[in-house]
């Protein structure tokens, strides 16, 4: 399945005349406030967010899984899917590999194809939080953690393999989450467990290219109940520190405890270089891993109001490893993603909105007000036609949902795999 350029050309033609009268009007009314209309939508054009490889399929929970017919079945697939992803929206160039889901059998053929569809490799996720089969040692009471320290060598040598994967394929970043933790008060000495991990994440990084970044993931709890030896940012950044300078924290949106200041955390991760990746989604109780936007647009938006400041500001953080990470229990996985992809533009396309240098001169005269008016007179504006010009110009679908749709992609795709097919992943 590989949408032509042609086929994208033909839906957007019902939408063409709208879009335009849309977006002139808009970019009209943004000149006469002195925004740069078209350095924005240039901005949106190259923004790219990583697809991660297990959430093409449909997930499930532990109460049981419902799947979705024509998933993709192994990592030649899952790239396809990308690619229908990427020539809708244009904003999907990247695949996150997760290891040993996605060992590729032949990486030029895999490379070759990923190129054609003009994907790149990003960052790659180990998995320590499962046991794999013929494995020697169990990760039940944890991983690099573990008071064994043969089942941390192992952890640490599945990390040290999975970089490996990762160079031959051009990725530059390794992304540790780690599942370690305790289910019950006095299963751990979390001194001893956090400087378990502390050395073996040293070791991890000892194995770690040059030009390459470790991403520390954290998160307060899940699948463990009582503890997480990597709870917070503070906690990731500390491991990170104590590793180098190419390691950092990386930031999944649900992974907080309720009311967290989300965008405090970015602001002050960049201001001390450490920002390093960003996972995407959007959850009302905890990792509930839905759409991007679904539920708290607000707060997505004041995170990148952060993000962009960082981006702008502080030359000390590099550039970031973006990707959605998100489970799909009842939607099309494809259209899921769609909505997600829409839904980071257009919280970056609001930010980059805010007129930096009048919130500036408001915060200096403490106009609280005024402060409020700049990012919520952002906000409110609908940048939708933005978004599609960014698209467009790209040659991508104006409305990528409606041309999933119209095209029958996924169809298609049921024809070509079949019903049953079951994707590897979470
Ligand atoms: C788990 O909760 C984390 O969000 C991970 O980033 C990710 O979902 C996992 O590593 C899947 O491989
Ligand atoms: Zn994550
Ligand atoms: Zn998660
Ligand atoms: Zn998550």
């Amino acid at each position: 399945m590989k949408i032509k350029q042609n086929q994208i050309q033909d839906t957007n033609k019902i939408n063409l005349q709208s879009h335009q009268e849309k977006f002139d009007f808009l970019s009209n009314s943004l000149i006469k406030t002195g925004t740069d209309v078209q350095s924005i939508v240039n901005k949106l054009k190259d923004f790219q967010v990583a697809i991660p490889s297990w959430a093409l399929g449909a997930g499930g929970t532990r109460f049981g899984r419902f799947g979705f017919y024509g998933e993709p079945s192994n990592l030649e697939e899952k790239i396809d899917d990308i690619g229908v992803l990427h020539s809708l929206t244009q904003t999907a160039g990247a695949v996150s590999l997760h290891i040993p889901w996605d060992i590729p059998s032949d990486y030029a053929a895999i490379k070759e194809k990923a190129d054609a569809l003009s994907i790149k490799f990003d960052a790659v996720n180990s998995n320590t939080f499962q046991d794999q089969k013929d494995a020697a040692e169990s990760y039940k009471y944890g991983s690099l953690s573990n008071t064994s320290k043969a089942v941390r060598e192992q952890a640490i040598q599945h990390n040290l393999d999975v970089i490996k994967i990762g160079d031959k394929l051009g990725s530059k970043a390794l992304t540790v989450w780690l599942a370690d933790g305790s289910c019950f008060p006095g299963q751990n000495n979390f001194q001893t467990a956090f400087q378990n991990t502390q050395d073996s994440l040293i070791d991890i990084y000892k194995g770690l290219p040059d030009d390459w970044k470790m991403l520390v993931e954290y998160k307060p709890y899940e699948p463990n109940f009582y503890s997480t030896v990597i709870q917070d940012w503070g906690a990731s950044l500390m491991l990170a520190n104590g590793c180098g300078d190419k390691a950092y924290t990386l930031v999944d949106l649900g992974h907080h405890l309720p009311n967290s200041n989300i965008e405090q955390i970015v602001s002050i991760l960049q201001l001390k270089g450490k920002l390093g990746g960003f996972h995407f989604n959007d959850s009302k109780y905890g990792d509930d891993d839905l759409t991007v936007g679904s539920i708290k647009p607000y707060a997505l938006f004041l995170i990148f109001n952060e993000l962009v400041y960082g981006m702008e500001n502080n030359p000390q953080n590099p550039d970031l490893a973006w990707m959605i990470d998100a489970s799909h229990n009842v939607k099309d996985p494809l259209e899921d993603l769609i909505q997600s992809l829409e839904a980071i533009q257009e919280a970056y396309a609001k930010a980059l909105l805010i007129d930096q240098k009048a919130l500036k001169a408001a915060q200096l005269e403490n106009d609280v007000v005024k402060c409020q008016e700049i990012l919520q007179g952002a906000y409110r504006t609908d940048v939708r036609p933005l978004l599609a010009e960014a698209r467009l110009k790209a040659g991508g679908a104006l409305s990528p949902i409606e041309a999933y749709r119209s095209l029958n992609v996924r169809s298609q795709l049921i024809t070509e795999r079949g019903k049953h097919t079951v994707a590897t992943g979470l």
